[in-house]
């Protein structure tokens, strides 16, 4: 294209270009799903239909995008890691930001319709979703980030089972908050199983746990981060033809992350 004399607009674009090596996390979450679960009438406290509309939108995302390698979601959240020598949109954050957030709004809109015709999206809320990148130097950070992911799942979730139980048992959501208020943990089980004869741990793993997609390889021991450039290649080439794996596994622990040396070459 020829230059004509406006060209010089584009000089007041701006670029962010996220540091080369180290791992990027992208994670996006729901706009206001507080107002959004109300009024689609969510199951509580956890609607499982809901969820894996998120789920199927998440997987859809990291089978379009073969650079993902493993993505972690809950509630309206889903973070995807992308590997460390990743070069998608030459790492230009606002490309991947923008990428990722509409294209998540653009799969739940239709995993949505597909699962819930009964309940038509209406204009007035309809899901979308933000999206923010954050770069980790290493593997120990990018394991605490998903660890701190997961806790925070299981802490929610462990108080709003307890809270919802509360409130189908006859309390106000005003006289549950009030019930919960500086109790621990320990006192949040003991409320479920004396009160409503619920076992905290035989509560199904996806809502304690959340769900991970994972890019599954055999356990290869030669997986490091050393790679020469070829097998660097084949790898690479294997996990393009992988397959995806849902769990709702463990990843606080290390035995998660020490069978998967992959998800760091
Ligand atoms: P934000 O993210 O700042 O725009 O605001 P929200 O309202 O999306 O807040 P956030 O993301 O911290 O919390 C997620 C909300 O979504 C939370 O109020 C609970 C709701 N939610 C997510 N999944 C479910 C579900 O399965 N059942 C019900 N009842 N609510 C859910
Ligand atoms: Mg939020
Ligand atoms: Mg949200
Ligand atoms: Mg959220
Ligand atoms: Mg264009």
């Amino acid at each position: 294209m020829a230059k004509s004399r406006y060209e010089y607009v584009k000089n007041f674009e701006r670029e962010s270009i996220l540091l080369p090596e180290t791992y990027i996390v992208i994670r996006v979450d729901g706009r206001g799903f507080h107002k959004f679960s109300s009024k689609y009438d969510f199951e509580k406290p956890n609607d499982l239909c809901a969820l894996e509309v998120m789920n199927s939108a998440a997987l859809k995302l990291m089978e379009t995008i073969p650079n993902i390698i493993m993505a972690y979601g809950d509630s309206d959240e889903y973070s995807f890691l992308l590997q460390r020598r990743c070069d998608l949109f030459e790492r230009r954050e606002f490309k991947l930001i923008s990428t990722f957030a509409s294209t998540i709004t653009a799969y739940y809109q239709y995993y949505w319709s597909q699962s819930f015709p009964e309940k038509p999206l209406q204009p007035d809320r309809l899901p979308t979703f933000d999206a923010r990148t954050v770069c980790y130097p290493t593997k120990e950070l990018v394991k605490d980030y998903f660890r701190w992911r997961q806790v925070d799942c299981h802490i929610n979730n462990l108080y709003n089972t307890t809270f919802w139980s509360l409130v189908k048992s006859g309390l106000t959501t005003q006289e549950a908050e009030n019930r919960l208020i500086g109790t621990l943990s320990s006192d949040k089980h003991e409320i479920l199983f004396k009160e409503f004869g619920i076992n905290y741990n035989n509560e199904p793993e996806i809502y304690k746990k959340g769900t991970i997609f994972v890019r599954e390889l055999d356990f290869e021991s030669d997986v490091n981060i050393d790679l020469s450039k070829r097998q660097a290649q084949r790898l690479q080439k294997k996990l393009k033809k992988s397959e995806i794996k849902k769990l709702h596994c463990d990843i606080i622990k290390d035995e998660f992350w020490d069978c998967r040396p992959w998800l760091f070459s």
